[in-house]
């Protein structure tokens, strides 16, 4: 039985071999991404049974990415390898700090042959979460109505739905983000959103304004993600501020909050309070940024318990 699903598109990733600006990287480093994928594999690291929906070129890296999420435990059976489509591309530009670009390759993207019909809801049924992001239907206009019905189904199969707006003006104008992620609003019981992207969805930051928006749409749960400020949430009532947590080195933020949704989730479905869940989403995001790669430094279960000092590592 299924915990977590998640929809979206992956990448291979092309991760530079040097910082500074990426018409001058002579190397890169071949790797996966992508939003929702990087959150299934942060789940799947958790120890959450995770599904993921998907569709990849029926080339060698769609082939090398279905193994990749299937050696992570994560169920592919609706991740389907297409003729006729390559798998998209991501370049990565990322400077001495470890922010960096995104140079996409990823038109058309192998996801924009689903349509509504290519879900069923027996894949929801049972299943506790399904997190959408805003990647997916930024990639191509047709994913907007596949992501209307992949929350549609969720919600008739009892599923709570978390929602990271993810948004990449790369892919999309303000006014189509709006236009596209608003009507969703009504679905969601936990946003999971930075600070630009509340801006940009709602006109503003401002944590009791944005939590009075929630309330209009019946959200149950929010946390805003302030990168190296920390973050704030409002769950049930109670809202909660933490500091962030300090990386020892930040060498890649790519894929931080991706990490924090897969940690916050994973509080949420273990019946966590709203420190715990906070911590450990924070705590994950803070891992990740210090490891190169968007995925590869998403812990397991017993990295962050270790990290939280709740258990001690044998190392030898
Ligand atoms: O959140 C991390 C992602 O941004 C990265 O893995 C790839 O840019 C990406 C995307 O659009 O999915």
């Amino acid at each position: 039985m299924k915990d977590v699903i998640t929809i979206g598109d992956a990448m291979i990733t092309l991760n530079p071999n040097s910082t500074g600006p990426m018409q001058f990287v002579n190397g890169f480093e071949r790797r996966a991404g992508g939003a929702e994928f990087n959150f299934a594999i942060g789940c799947a690291r958790l120890g959450l049974e995770t599904g993921w929906i998907s569709r990849l070129g029926a080339d060698e890296f769609g082939k090398y990415i279905k193994k990749f999420a299937r050696g992570e435990g994560i169920d592919t059976s609706e991740v389907h390898l297409l003729e006729g489509y390559s798998t998209s591309l991501n370049f990565k530009e990322i400077q001495a700090n470890g922010s960096g670009r995104t140079f996409y390759y990823r038109h058309p993207s192998p996801t924009e042959a689903m349509t509504p019909s290519s879900l069923s809801l027996e894949y929801f049924q049972g299943a506790k979460l399904f997190h959408m992001t805003g990647v997916f239907p930024a990639v191509t206009p047709s994913n907007v109505d596949v992501l209307t019905r992949a929350v549609t189904l969720a919600k008739e199969a009892g599923l709570k739905v978390s929602f990271d707006p993810n948004i990449r003006l790369k892919l999309w104008s303000a006014e189509q983000a709006r236009a596209a992620l608003l009507p969703l609003m009504h679905h969601v019981d936990l946003l999971l959103a930075g600070v630009e992207e509340l801006e940009l969805l709602f006109g503003t930051s401002d944590e009791n304004e944005v939590f009075t928006i929630a309330q209009e749409y019946e959200i149950e749960l929010v946390a805003i993600k302030k990168g190296d400020e920390g973050a704030v949430a409002w769950y049930k009532g109670e809202t909660l501020t933490l500091p962030a947590v300090k990386a020892t080195a930040v060498v890649d933020t790519v894929g931080a909050g991706d990490g924090f949704d897969a940690g916050l989730i994973y509080g949420y479905l273990n019946g966590y309070s709203l420190k715990e869940m906070l911590t450990f989403a924070t705590t994950i995001g803070a891992m990740v940024v210090e490891v190169i790669g968007d995925n590869e430094g998403l812990p397991h279960l017993d990295d962050v318990l270790a990290k939280l000092g709740h258990t001690t590592v044998i190392e030898r």
